[in-house]
Formats: C-alpha cells, structure tokens, sequence
C-alpha cells in the first residue's frame, strides 16, 4: 500500500495533548507508513532548508524553521490576516498586501523545495488547508507525477467576495494542480464551483468532476469527525469525573450552560454574550438559575484584531456581570485557559446546555464532542449555529442565526424547559451521526478518493 505524505502549517504527532484530528493522521501516517511535513513553530535567522526529523509515537514528522519575513509575511500576514478572515466572510478585518501574497508565495516555494526529495513516486501527498493553496502546483512544477490531494478546513467563501482578493484567480488556478480538493460541507464546495464556473468558464459534472481548459479536477464535500470513541473515553475517565464534580458543586445547584472557543472572532462570542444577556433581561425568574460557562483561550495573539477582540470581550463579561450580578451569583465565568481533553470531556457532561455559535465555521469539533461527552440517559442540549459546517449534519440540535440575540434567547428558553424524553430522541440521532461520521470516516473517505484514478 502506498506510503501518505501529510503536508500541513504544524505538526502535531504524539504528545498527550493532541486533538482528534492529530489522532487520525498520526495513526494513518502509523498504519500505512510515510512522513508528517510542515514548519516546526520556529524562526531561524537565515532560511537553510534543513530539515529537522524525529519519530514520535511511531510517526515520522520533517520540519523546516522559517525565517522572521516568512513568518511575517506568510503566517501572520497572508494566512491570518488575509485568509482567515475573508474565507470566513470578513472582509471588514482582511488585509490586502502584496507583501503578504508574496511572503506566501516564496513560503510555499520553499515547502516544495524541502519537501519534494522526500517523496517517493508512488506515495500519496495529502496538502492540509489554507496556509498551503499553492503548494500543488508548486510540486507539479517541479516535477512531481504523484496524487497529490488537498482539504480545506474553513469554509470557501462566495464567489463575489472571493473575488475582492487581488490573487483570488490565481489562487484559484494553484489549485487546479491537485487532483482530488476536499471541503467539510456542499456549501463550501458549490462557492468553489460557482467561482470557477462563473469567473473560469470552468464545467461540473453531476460526479463533481470539475474541468477547466482541458484539466480535470475531483470535489469531494467529506466532513471531518471526532475520535467518538476515544471521547467518549475521555467522558468516562477518572479525571473527567473528577472534573464534572467540581464544575457541578462550583454551580451549586445551578444548570450550567457552556461555550468552548478558540478566542477568535469568527466563533461569535460577542454575540454569544448578548444573547445570553437578552435571555437573562427577558427571563426573570430563570436569570438566577443559570451560569454561563465560556472557555476561550487566546490565539493569535500576535495579531491586531486577535487583542481587539479579546479586550471587547472582556469588557462585555465585565457589563454584563456588572449590570447583573448578585451577593451570590455571577451570569457569565469567563475563561480564557485551555483545558487537557479529559477534563473538557468532564466540563461538556457537567452543562445541561451546550452554546456553540460560530458566525461561520468550517465544521466545528466542539459541537461534535459537547455530544460524544453526553450521558446517555440524562444528555444535554446542543444550540448549534446555522453557519457552522457542522449544521449540515446535525439537524436534530437546536438550530440558531448566532447574529440574532433574540434567537440565542430563544434557544436558551427552548433548551432549559425541553423534556429528558426530548433530549434523549434529539441526542440519539446526533450521536448516531457523531459516531457513523467519525475522522476514521473521514480520512478514509477522502485517501480511498484521492487513490482513485481520474484521467486528465
Ligand atoms: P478550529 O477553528 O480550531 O479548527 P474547532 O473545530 O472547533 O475549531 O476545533 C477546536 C478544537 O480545539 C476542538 O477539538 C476543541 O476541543 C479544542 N479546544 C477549543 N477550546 C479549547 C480549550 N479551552 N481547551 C482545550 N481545547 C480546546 C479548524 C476550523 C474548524 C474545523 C477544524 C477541523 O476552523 O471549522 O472543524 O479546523 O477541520
């Protein structure tokens, strides 16, 4: 069986941290051999192109340091301040540079330079994401006969606001160099298409064989999952117990509702607070009954509208708190810490309620654990954002416009009267999917993809 080359920003193999999506590559990368690719996190003065390898947990990883400009220009820049923010509809925050493009670009070069002597002709390469768009194209031009496949975490944006990127077509046209490009949801794979078929004179087939000027290309909608079981694992470890005690006698008899968050502003964590806050001026006689829990490490803090929102967010739980708080009760515990696996898996079975309220998410993993974590005979309730992927699959949560506070309040009221009878019907089908659609799923669907041979 061919050897897989996951290329990807970080690497994440070993380590007792890891999420579930490490997990998965790690064992496929153990099962059929081959190598984890990608920077190491550090800066070197002087860009060499050595490689750093180590074998952790029966994973081979290579990483390259980047020089302080790359870093700059590719990471901070392109990626974070570009990227991230337009693919997640925020053209407000995306910052349009050429410095950035070309940082970018010359990151991406020097990936492909590094990485190219390491792999052997009939491996797979699998590129991870949107630091790397170029990347395809980059190993093509070099030589490079493989399959290469390439998946996209956050969502594609569309069309026309795509487009207010000055290399948006290029940016497209790099990808036309894989031959298998993987999206979470259909929406984000219909925004693609409609970009290349609108602004490329590009044509789909009902098998979402895409071709443009005689290349053809395969798109694979294959939403990532959760290690379910391994979760659920975690739900029923001794820490996670241990866990669930304490935030449950913190709570002292109050439901607790829970929100678990990269602090980042695509997570709608503002709005989060202003529906809660609605909830708690609309519903008196419940407003001493609940606390939310909001947990959200910072992230990206070397970026600007990383610390804006950060200091917003304080400022927001400090009012609320303030306008609402009493002798013995504060509305919102504010959070900004992360938690080991278990013990998140202890907090999630301890909320009655979990608040996941992306304005827009590729999947979203939380919602996924928040129900793996569940007691199956007493389970909470999921308020899952409509603009996360991860709606597509789960239908049976209660669905919200995280942009409308009226309908947070809502789904809050909905949630804290809803019967167990309800909760078990409603987590039973979320569960189901939960388990079904796992990363084991998910990395076999779109490997068994990627070997399959489309002829250009
Ligand atoms: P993220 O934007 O990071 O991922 P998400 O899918 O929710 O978003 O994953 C977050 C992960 O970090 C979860 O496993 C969660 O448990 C963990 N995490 C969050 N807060 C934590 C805390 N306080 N302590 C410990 N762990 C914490 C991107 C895309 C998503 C997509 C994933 C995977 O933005 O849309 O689902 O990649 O493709």
């Amino acid at each position: 069986m061919s050897r897989l080359i996951v290329i990807s920003n970080r690497v994440s193999a070993g380590g007792g941290a890891q999420g579930g999506l490490a997990v998965a590559l790690s064992a496929a990368l153990r099962e059929h051999g081959g190598i984890w690719f990608g920077w190491s996190g550090n800066e070197t003065s002087e860009f060499t192109g050595h490689i750093n390898f180590e074998r952790i947990d029966g994973v081979t990883t290579a990483t390259i340091d980047l020089e302080e400009q790359d870093i700059e220009e590719y990471y901070n820049g392109y990626a974070n301040r570009t990227l991230w923010p337009l693919f997640h509809y925020r053209i407000d925050l995306a910052e349009y540079e050429r410095s950035f493009a070309g940082g970018y670009q010359r990151a991406n070069e020097r990936f492909a330079d590094t990485v190219l002597p390491l792999i052997e002709p009939h491996d797979l390469v699998w590129v991870q994401d949107y630091h790397m768009f170029p990347l395809g194209k980059e190993l093509r031009s070099r030589g490079l006969a493989n399959r290469i496949g390439f998946f996209l975490h956050i969502p594609w944006p569309p069309r026309r606001l795509l487009a207010t990127l000055p290399e948006a077509r290029q940016l497209v046209e790099g990808l036309l160099a894989y031959d298998l490009i993987g999206f979470h949801t259909e929406e984000w794979l219909q925004s693609f298409g409609d970009y290349v078929r609108e602004e490329m004179g590009g044509t789909i087939d009902a098998q979402n064989m895409l071709t443009v000027d005689g290349r053809t290309v395969r798109l694979l909608a294959c939403p990532v999952g959760i290690d379910a079981k391994e979760f659920a694992a975690h739900a029923a470890s001794e820490k996670a117990h241990e866990t669930y005690a304490r935030v449950r006698e913190s709570a002292v008899g109050r439901t607790l509702i829970v929100g678990v968050d990269r602090l980042d502003y695509s997570k709608g964590l503002e709005e989060r607070f202003l529906g809660y806050e609605r909830f708690l001026t609309e519903n008196p006689a419940e407003r001493k009954e609940v606390v939310l829990l909001q947990i959200a490490p910072p992230s990206r803090g070397s970026v600007d509208s990383y610390q804006r929102i950060r200091s917003t967010l304080e400022g927001l739980a400090g009012r609320i708190n303030g306008a609402h708080a009493g002798l013995d009760w504060v509305p919102i515990r504010y959070v900004n810490q992360g938690y080991p696996r278990d013990m998140l898996a202890g907090v999630y079975r301890a909320s009655k309620v979990g608040l996941v309220t992306p304005l827009r998410d590729g999947m979203n993993l939380v919602a996924k654990e928040y129900v793996a974590a569940q007691d199956p005979e007493d389970p909470g309730v999921l308020i899952l954002s409509r603009f996360a992927g991860a709606a597509e699959q789960m239908g049976e949560a209660l669905l919200v416009n995280p942009h409308s506070a009226e309908e947070i309040s809502d789904a809050l009221s909905t949630a804290l009267a809803m019967s167990r009878e309800e909760r078990i019907r409603r987590w039973r089908k979320l569960m189901q999917n939960v388990v079904e659609h796992d990363v084991m799923w998910w990395l076999k669907r779109f490997t068994d993809a990627l070997r399959e041979k489309v002829s250009n």
